[in-house]
């Protein structure tokens, strides 16, 4: 959906934005309007309505108000005025001076006026408000002027508008949908995570259902790279602040971390990255060339200090768990090892059924140099070696400036969230810069010291921000070597199947699968159906019939029908697809 590159939705938008302004003035006649845009979903306007905050009650009337006013079906009429006029018209209204006080000398400016409303504008805007009918006021927010925290938080009211009621009822459709597949109502409903402001913002607290998927990533991710051929160790979260003033997060990444921590003589700080601390592990040691790669990894706490408006879920937070990893190697290296990364990337991203992604080359840019290291020389080097490779390699990607880690290019996997943020999920980052500073080195085969690449590498990116991920891409109902219930067992009669019931928990608990007995006195139905809303993928009812003949009656998550297993059935369709990773789409 963008509306904003669609001409016709575009001035729909706008002047729907002008609808409710003028709707607004209506209901609070103290309102001062700062800017209205037109967003790829539609549009939003900033009020300042002095000090009084929005309700969802105040939205209801605003809507109810642009129908009457629309209905009136004024025209919208256009003219354009001098500076000075437009200064005098707009006195009062700090803001509107402010815009016009921005233009610059030459530029024409237009006021559009509908009924009793007036407003600064260039346009264009369709020829009465009478067009505007298929609308629907969203949500609102707080926003400061200007997007600067110093600044006054104004009201933000987000809508959208289209010209027929069928596509306007898609698109709530679609709202309906994201929202319920949104990972911070799914994990509240199925138990994963919690927060709390006695922790504080950013700081999410894994309940054990959460913890359990958690607990199989980082099982899985570590075996996996301990295949490849990966040393994982474990290194503290606090360092003392000289380290980061080592490695140059001092200098380039102070904003993000939290602050120095005093003690007597010391000062420590939470860690931002474990960059620092696994390049202290590289130094531990004397390294030939024959000994490179050398891939150190961890699941490493991280602490960042992320702006409190930011923070989202478990998707953007500011205590975290990485799936990192440095690889320490030869520049004669550096293809294959990017190559290995992007391979396990996709190797991880099948067993989820990751599809929908892009790969992006982040590069320095022009703006903003200070937050990166200076040395033009090295970022043209590394990023044309990355961007060779990836080119040698046949990767899809795209290229964005602005967007390197202040030590290197990135080739960062881009994802969209259910509410539509694009996320970077998996990271591969090419440094020439830490290694000098921390000046590592290797002998090489001519007997001397120089210094190794480092590769950084994030394939999960975050356990938060990747189990945010798979809880929306799978809307909750992950797929069965995921789940954190697997199996629940429901006998028909609480007594009278029990013991069966109990025997089949133990065999399963055997194998090692997350199973349950549902044996409370409730109903069959109603037992049956919490199975479903707790998304379990496997649900077995056990009846005379089942007791009689050693079988179960199996029916999964999502699906009518059921089917008649003997336990040997049901053991080896459980072993084989946990082993499989089964995805039921
Ligand atoms: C890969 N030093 C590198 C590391 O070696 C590093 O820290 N890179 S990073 O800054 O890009 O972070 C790695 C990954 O962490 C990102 O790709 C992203 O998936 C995840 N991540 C970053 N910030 C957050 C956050 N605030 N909340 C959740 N996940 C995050
Ligand atoms: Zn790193």
């Amino acid at each position: 959906m963008n509306i904003k590159e669609d001409e016709r939705l575009n001035v729909l938008n706008h002047s729907c934005a002008h609808l409710m302004a003028q709707a607004v003035k209506h209901i609070f006649p103290d309102a001062m309007f700062w800017v209205g845009p037109v967003i790829d979903e539609g549009f939003y306007y900033d009020i300042d309505l002095k000090d009084r905050v929005l309700t969802e009650d105040d939205l209801v009337k605003i809507e109810k108000e642009m129908k009457k006013i629309s209905k009136d079906g004024k025209r919208i009429t256009r003219s354009e005025i001098s500076r000075g006029d437009a200064l005098e018209r707009f006195k009062d209204d700090p803001y509107k001076i402010d815009l016009i006080n921005n233009m610059d000398d030459e530029s024409i400016i237009s006021i559009y006026t509908q009924g009793d409303f007036t407003d600064l504008c260039r346009g264009p805007h369709v020829a009465t408000v009478k067009e505007l009918k298929h609308f629907k006021l969203i949500k609102f927010s707080g926003a400061y002027w200007k997007g600067d925290s110093n600044n006054k938080m104004l009201q933000r009211i987000y809508g959208i508008c289209f010209d027929n009621d069928e596509d306007l009822k898609n698109y709530l459709e679609i709202l309906e949908e994201r929202k319920s597949r949104d990972h911070r109502k799914l994990g509240k409903e199925l138990d994963i995570f919690m927060m709390s402001n006695l922790v504080g913002p950013g700081l999410p607290l894994w309940l054990p259902n959460g913890s359990t998927i958690r607990r199989i990533l980082e099982r899985y991710i570590v075996d996996k790279e301990l295949e490849r051929g990966y040393d994982h160790v474990y290194t503290p979260v606090l360092a003392s602040s000289e380290l980061y003033k080592i490695s140059g997060h001092w200098d380039h990444y102070k904003d993000d971390m939290y602050p120095i921590m005093k003690m007597d003589k010391e000062e420590v700080v939470l860690r931002p990255m474990n960059c620092p601390h696994h390049m202290l592990i590289f130094k531990n040691g004397l390294h030939s060339y024959r000994d490179l790669p050398i891939r150190i990894g961890e699941l490493g706490h991280d602490f960042r200090y992320e702006a409190s408006g930011a923070v989202v879920g478990l998707e953007r937070v500011r205590g975290m768990c990485q799936n990192d990893a440095h690889l320490f190697v030869r520049p004669d290296q550096i293809k294959d090892e990017v190559r290995n990364v992007v391979d396990l990337i996709l190797d991880v991203y099948k067993d989820f059924g990751i599809e929908d992604y892009k790969f992006r080359l982040s590069l320095r840019g022009d703006e903003n140099k200070e937050k990166y290291f200076d040395d033009d020389e090295m970022w043209n080097l590394a990023e044309d070696s990355l961007r060779t490779i990836l080119n040698e390699l046949n990767i899809d990607y795209y290229e964005a400036e602005n967007e390197a880690a202040f030590y290197g290019p990135k080739l960062d996997v881009q994802i969209k969230t259910a509410l539509g943020h694009e996320l970077t999920l998996s990271t591969c980052q090419l440094d020439f810069l830490l290694p000098r500073k921390f000046e590592l080195t290797y002998v090489n085969e001519e007997g001397e010291k120089v210094t190794p690449v480092v590769i950084h590498r994030a394939i999960l990116g975050t356990f938060e921000r990747f189990v945010a991920y798979i809880l929306e891409e799978f809307k909750g109902a992950l797929p069965l070597w995921l789940a954190p219930t697997q199996v629940v067992i429901v006998p028909v009669h609480h007594e009278q199947h029990l013991e069966y019931s109990l025997q089949l928990e133990k065999t399963l608990k055997d194998m090692g699968i997350r199973v349950k007995v549902d044996a409370r006195n409730e109903k069959l139905g109603y037992r049956v159906r919490e199975a479903q809303t707790n998304k379990v993928p496997i649900q077995l009812v056990i009846g005379k019939k089942e007791v009689e003949n050693n079988s179960v009656n199996l029916r999964r998550y999502g699906k009518k029908d059921s089917s008649i297993l003997n336990v040997e059935e049901l053991k080896e369709l459980l072993n084989k697809e946990i082993r499989q990773k089964t995805i039921y789409k």
